[in-house]
């Protein structure tokens, strides 16, 4: 299974890690981290060099609480860093749900847009099927981040989220984005409980089963925090695990906070399947 994405057609046969890059000062677990832009493509040379085989740029935090910040300032954060990574010879993907920044990061080289809002900002739609080929990843949130974890209900939560994921993958083919541009995300921790969120990783397989590549984000997330009692700096040993458990039911992209370790675990995790096979 291929990805179609603006400069790479990207092969899913192995698991690709996905590298997070947060350009925010209030991201949940490692905001701040740089102090400039030049410090930012340093730490995505450090992230390839650790493993990473994309990189995904996020100016905005959407974690549980955060607060939307204006185009202009998410752009001042964003392109520095973006002009300064195209040249590394990785996809880059661009964590942003406002079609002004998507157009401003497509017109200059982003091959992906990572959506959590799965292109429903108005005009969102328009921009990513007026680009040629950049690829897309349309995950699944119930409601706003600002009060997405005040009591989220599902009566079938994996059903929900599928049949939400089928509809937008009918929405932007219809809006002209071929289907192998296209990756899915359950959306893990955005409006979903402890419990929603393990139900996803147990039923997984169900959402490979839509047809289209699957991308996950467990790293160092509030219910991996639940069953360790661990802060969020603690949870890398429990983020790998969830990355490896996720790739078994099928994930073919990690979105992850630690390269070097998720690398490294997949190494052992394919050693063994061909040991096995
Ligand atoms: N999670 C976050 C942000 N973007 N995109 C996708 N496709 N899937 C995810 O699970 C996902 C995402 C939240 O995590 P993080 O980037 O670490 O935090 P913040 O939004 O505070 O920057």
């Amino acid at each position: 299974m291929h990805w179609q994405t603006s400069r790479y057609l990207i092969d899913l046969s192995r698991p690709q890690v996905m590298a997070i890059v947060n350009l925010t000062p209030d991201s949940f677990s490692d905001g701040g981290e740089d102090s400039g832009p030049l410090e930012a493509i340093g730490r995505c040379e450090r992230l390839l060099a650790d493993g990473a085989t994309m990189l995904d740029l996020g100016a905005e935090s959407t974690r549980p609480g955060s607060q939307p910040v204006s185009v202009e300032q998410e752009l001042a954060r964003l392109l520095p860093v973006l002009d300064g990574v195209l040249s590394l010879g990785c996809p880059v993907s661009i964590d942003t749900n406002k079609p002004e920044v998507m157009a401003a990061a497509l017109g200059r080289g982003a091959d992906i847009i990572n959506d959590v809002r799965a292109l429903r900002a108005p005009g969102a739609l328009g921009v990513v099927a007026a680009h040629q080929n950049c690829g897309v990843c349309l995950m699944h949130m119930r409601g706003e981040p600002a009060s997405m974890q005040d009591d989220p209900v599902y009566a079938d939560v994996v059903a929900e989220v599928s049949g939400f994921l089928v509809e937008r993958m009918g929405i932007v083919e219809d809006a002209g984005i071929s289907l192998g541009r296209v990756v899915l995300d359950p959306g893990i921790g955005f409006g979903k409980t402890p419990s929603h969120n393990i139900e996803l990783l147990r039923r997984q397989r169900e959402f490979c089963a839509l047809g289209r590549p699957l991308l996950v984000g467990w790293s160092r997330k509030g219910t991996l925090g639940l069953l360790t009692g661990r802060p969020v700096h603690e949870r890398q040993a429990a983020s790998v695990a969830a990355a490896l458990a996720a790739v078994e039911a099928g994930a073919r992209i990690l979105r992850v906070h630690d390269v070097a370790a998720t690398a490294d675990a997949l190494k052992v995790w394919e050693a063994a399947g061909r040991l096995a096979g």
